[in-house]
């Protein structure tokens, strides 16, 4: 059925709620069909843990020539609250392909650093990347997750991970990228060593991935440029390869 008539119908027979999620964002619920208060209850499990844009800050502090990909959504608009730069590649779309991009990246500028930033739900999207990463293993590519359990940008849908987050049998990133043939891979649990973690990530030769817990909830929106013609264009531009 069409959406707006499932809507309507739904609403005349009185089967449907309006709830806010966590993210603040409203949705339509049809009890049964898709459980607003099973996905809450697993994100208060995710309620402890960093703040995103704080990690995001210390990655991204004194980056110098660093270049920097990140996932769509959050992740995006967490680099660019950090402050815009010509050498920030925020994806608006593409979702699972932010590391294989940083792979690309890592392997044709091997004389600097690449640091992926991301979600778990685009990084379980695009989770054979990390068997590609670890053939060529590049010592110059870093992938940090920002594990909040959830589909946030969609509304905070629970995501593979949550259940592990809250000390269940959920997916566990590292473990994952390990598996994979990362060496230096990393779960930062919410009282984590973060200091290693983004040390790790700045400077230990690579690949190196770590999966950082942080609290569910974005930040104000801050978005980079939309246009993927003007952040490709800068971006090679201040590379020197334009
Ligand atoms: C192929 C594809 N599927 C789904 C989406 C919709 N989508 C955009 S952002 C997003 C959630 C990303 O979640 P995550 O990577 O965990 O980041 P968070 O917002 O939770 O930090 C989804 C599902 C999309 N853009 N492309």
């Amino acid at each position: 059925m069409h959406d707006a008539q499932y809507s309507r119908a739904g609403h005349a027979a009185g089967s449907y709620e309006i709830a806010a999620l966590p993210c603040g964002r409203p949705m339509n619920f049809r009890p049964g069909a898709f459980q607003p208060r099973a996905i809450c209850s697993r994100l208060a499990g995710m309620s402890d843990g960093f703040d995103r844009r704080d990690v995001v800050r210390r990655l991204l502090a004194g980056r110098g020539t660093m270049l920097v990909v990140a996932g769509l959504g959050s992740p995006a608009w967490d680099i660019t609250a950090a402050g815009d730069d010509p050498l920030n590649l925020p994806l608006w779309g593409a979702m699972g392909a932010a590391v294989p991009i940083g792979l690309g990246l890592a392997l044709a500028q091997p004389g600097r650093r690449v640091l992926v930033i991301t979600g778990d739900g685009e990084m379980l999207m695009g989770i054979g990347s990390l068997a590609t990463v670890a053939i060529p293993a590049p010592a110059n590519l870093a992938i940090a997750v920002l594990n909040n359990g959830c589909y946030g940008e969609t509304g905070g849908q629970a995501s593979h991970t949550a259940r592990r987050a809250e000390g269940g049998a959920g997916v566990d990133l590292a473990a994952i990228a390990r598996g994979a043939g990362i060496g230096a891979a990393i779960d930062v649990g919410a009282n984590g060593d973060l200091d290693a973690a983004v040390a790790a990530l700045r400077g230990a030769p690579g690949p190196v991935f770590a999966s950082i817990r942080i609290r569910q909830g974005a930040g104000p929106l801050v978005l980079p440029p939309r246009d993927g013609a003007t952040l490709k264009d800068r971006f090679r531009a201040a590379l020197g390869v334009a």
